[in-house]
């Protein structure tokens, strides 16, 4: 990130004021500053004479109510006033700063430079506090907080991938900024490559948000916490949708299981083991030829049938589904694609093709709202035979005879009527695949709420899907990675998200299965899957000792849904993580920030995954602010302080929150097992000691309609008191059962 042709805009010369909104002429380009809300201002640049048209996939909300904001035009500065920010846009030259209305400084151009060009990058060099940390970026490893480190926005397959990997599958540009009194975002709404630079090293004194080109268009988040700043940057880009209640059971996949037989085999042997599982997936393996939205006839001749065996035994199947459609006219649907045009063609009209697994293939415009519209209904004869959600991979999209591992950059994409090339639209083509299944499955069953799995992403995604960080590795550091890496997603908009449990390639072990089972049982998304070659990796397959603990934990995490059906009500509803890293909950224990080795299951459960082989005991940081108790012994400890927790191989430490209710129910093996008429109220005293529980039918959308039911619990003086906000859901638990916990020390 050199700069030394570096061209900042310059000093205004002219200045137009609509409403919310100032626009100004500058030396070198126009900018547009306009409040949308009180706590969020949208700021876009360009060099050329006048701004592209206004799309963004990116964005869920595009007309906001009108806002009193103020303009005060002065001799230097021009000054937008909202109830939360002020944004005091000085002229020559220009730089834009971001305060509070009481005068606390958030965040601003650079002195030197402020936002501009090199050749066709866009460029913004900002402040940088001292104190200041970082969060966000979407699906990254590397540290919990990314001060001092750089990072690229490109969508990449990589299934080697590390700490220190910088480009993985997903890419979503949004920044979390906290320091004491000081908390913002910025969303880059840029696709094409683009790269963060956080203060590392030879920026040590600003930071650096830069695209490889298009326009300059940022949204700045002022709140007075974290959580406001999520919460507005979700209302911009939009929540997820309660997914059907099934999606938050554990999941079973391998790459590949090979025959129908084999899946029912796996079904059997859960059931006959009492290890609790709902969902399970067929890999790339169950198509003819890796054609898509095909059957193979030899080993997969009964779909239906097998299907039916599977719910039968309460198990639903998921299928995969990749981007690229085998080159062969005899295919129907790639014969039908060709001759509508709905595939990529190269810049001298020819098709596109490019090798993955079903050989040479032709791809889909997914960018094109008509490739959208011709593509979904080739998902109806997987739903017709009973398939239940559809996982969509390879979408970044990967494509392996290519330099780069992806599509030349100067394929041209339709992208809703704005012709470009696939450098503006790589990092959104994954996501428009799982937004062209989401709408079918939609369509497809209107009743009943889809199920979508994508590896690659843009911001935005979650309204459309729920993201699996990739290919990871069978490698205790790839346990610990996926902590911060699933804690930075889910502060991105994303809540609903997970690794492979057991690691996808290498060999796992016995041990770090028990480990990986463990911690997955408390992240949004709970799958075991592992790749073709690789040990087995089923919770049964390591023996007797280490099975009983897979199956212990796996319950736990049953008998932990209602608890965990709250958060997703939470997360859908307003856009709050599911798994949160501590300084969410704790903002004021400065220790917090720095911890990505625990993390915090909505605001009750403090999670501390062991990572380390041979490990029977780890230091787990209690945040100050609360008491703690040992979800296990139920003894109490001072929060602000370091506790040595055993761990045998068979506990994990988990600690809950003084002043909590937990609904649970009974174990089970499957979600809808019995409806939970019957709810448990695992009471842990403290302060003040709340809970709530969220119920809906746990399918449909009626919970949309009001059928749903909210009740709030407090627990005082030894009695519960139950406050019924929404009473719309009939089979609403009927029975408490109140379980006060809590030994007092
Ligand atoms: O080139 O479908 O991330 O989960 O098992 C590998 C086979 C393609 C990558 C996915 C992985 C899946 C595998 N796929």
């Amino acid at each position: 990130m050199a700069d030394n042709n570096f061209t900042g805009i310059g000093n205004a010369i002219s200045l137009e004021e609509r409403d919310t909104t100032v626009e100004l002429v500058c030396a070198h380009g126009r900018v547009r500053v306009t409040a949308l809300a009180d706590g969020i201002v949208r700021v876009r640049a360009t060099q050329a004479s006048d701004f592209g048209p206004d799309f963004s996939y990116a964005i869920a909300k595009t007309h906001w109510p009108r806002l009193n904001a103020a303009v005060q035009n002065g001799p230097k500065t021009i000054t937008l006033r909202t109830k939360k920010l002020v944004v005091a846009i000085q002229k020559s030259p220009l730089r834009i700063a971001f305060s509070t209305p009481d005068g606390r400084k958030l965040n601003g151009d650079e002195a030197t430079r402020g936002i501009g060009w090199e050749d066709a990058k866009c460029r913004s060099h900002r402040t940088l506090d001292p104190e200041e940390k970082f969060f966000g970026c979407g699906e990254k490893t590397g540290p919990l907080n990314k001060r001092g480190s750089k990072t690229t926005f490109w969508n990449t397959d990589d299934p080697n991938h590390t700490y220190a990997t910088e480009a993985l599958y997903v890419s979503i540009p949004f920044l979390i900024s906290t320091r004491p009194g000081a908390h913002y975002g910025i969303f880059w709404d840029n696709t094409y490559r683009t790269h963060f630079n956080f203060g590392q090293v030879e920026n040590e004194d600003h930071y650096i948000l830069e695209s490889e080109a298009g326009e300059l268009d940022y949204y700045f988040f002022a709140g007075d916490s974290v959580p406001e700043v999520v919460r507005a940057y979700s209302e911009l880009t939009g929540r997820m949708w309660m997914p059907p209640r099934w999606a938050l059971g554990f999941q079973q996949s391998r790459w590949s299981y090979g025959s129908a037989d084999e899946i029912l085999d796996v079904a059997t042997s859960f059931r006959k083991r009492k290890i609790p599982c709902d969902v399970i997936y067929c890999d790339i393996d169950y198509m003819d030829g890796f054609r898509v939205f095909t059957w193979n006839p030899k080993t997969f001749p009964h779909p239906r049938e097998m299907i039916q065996k599977l719910r039968k035994m309460s198990f639903r199947l998921v299928t995969i589904i990749d981007p690229g459609v085998k080159n062969d006219d005899a295919y129907v649907v790639c014969r039908d694609g060709k001759g509508k045009g709905m595939f990529l063609k190269n810049p001298d009209g020819s098709w596109f093709t490019g090798n993955v697994w079903p050989g040479e293939c032709v791809f889909p415009d997914f960018t094109n709202p008509t490739v959208r519209q011709w593509w979904g209904p080739w998902h109806k004869e997987l739903l017709d035979v009973g398939v239940a959600g559809i996982w969509n991979d390879m979408n970044e999209p990967a494509v392996w005879n290519h330099p780069g591992g992806t599509m030349p950059i100067d394929i041209p994409h339709e992208y809703d009527g704005q012709w470009t090339t696939h450098q503006r639209a790589h990092n959104v083509y994954g996501f428009n695949m799982a937004r062209a299944c989401h709408d079918a499955l939609r369509k497809l069953k209107p009743n009943e709420r889809p199920f979508v799995i994508t590896r690659a992403a843009y911001a935005g995604i979650q309204r459309y899907s729920m993201v699996w960080t990739g290919d990871n590795q069978s490698l205790w550091e790839q346990l610990a990675v996926s902590i911060p890496e699933c804690l930075n997603l889910s502060l991105s908009g994303v809540p609903f998200c997970g690794p492979d449990v057991g690691g996808f390639s290498r060999d796992c072990t016995g041990e770090l299965l028990a480990r990986w089972t463990q911690a997955g049982a408390f992240f949004p998304f709970f799958r075991n899957h592992t790749a073709i070659g690789t040990r087995h990796q089923e919770p049964w397959t390591f023996g007797k000792e280490v099975e009983d603990i897979c199956r212990r934990y796996i319950s736990l995490r049953y008998q932990l849904l209602p608890y965990f059906y709250n958060l997703f009500h939470e997360a859908a509803h307003d856009g709050t993580p599911i798994m949160r890293p501590l300084f969410w909950e704790f903002p004021d224990d400065p220790h917090g920030y720095a911890v990505e080795d625990q993390f915090l299951l909505g605001r009750s459960l403090l999670v501390a995954p062991v990572a380390t082989p041979g490990a029977r005991q780890r230091a787990v940081y209690l945040p100050a602010g609360s008491e703690w108790y040992d979800y296990r012994t139920k003894q109490k400890h001072a929060g602000g302080q370091y506790v040595t927790s055993p761990a045998p191989l068979d506990v994990m430490p988990l600690f809950v929150r003084a002043g909590s209710i937990i609904p649970m129910t009974e174990p089970i093996e499957y979600v809808d097992q019995k409806r939970p008429d019957e709810i448990i109220l695992d009471v842990y005293p403290g302060k003040k000691t709340t809970g709530y529980l969220y119920e809906d039918d746990g399918e449909t959308f009626a919970h949309e309609r009001g059928l749903y039911s909210l009740t709030h619990l407090t627990w005082k003086n030894g009695e519960l008191n139950v406050t019924k906000k929404q009473s719309g859901y009939a089979f609403a638990a009927k029975k408490y059962e109140v379980r006060v916990l809590g030994k007092k020390t």
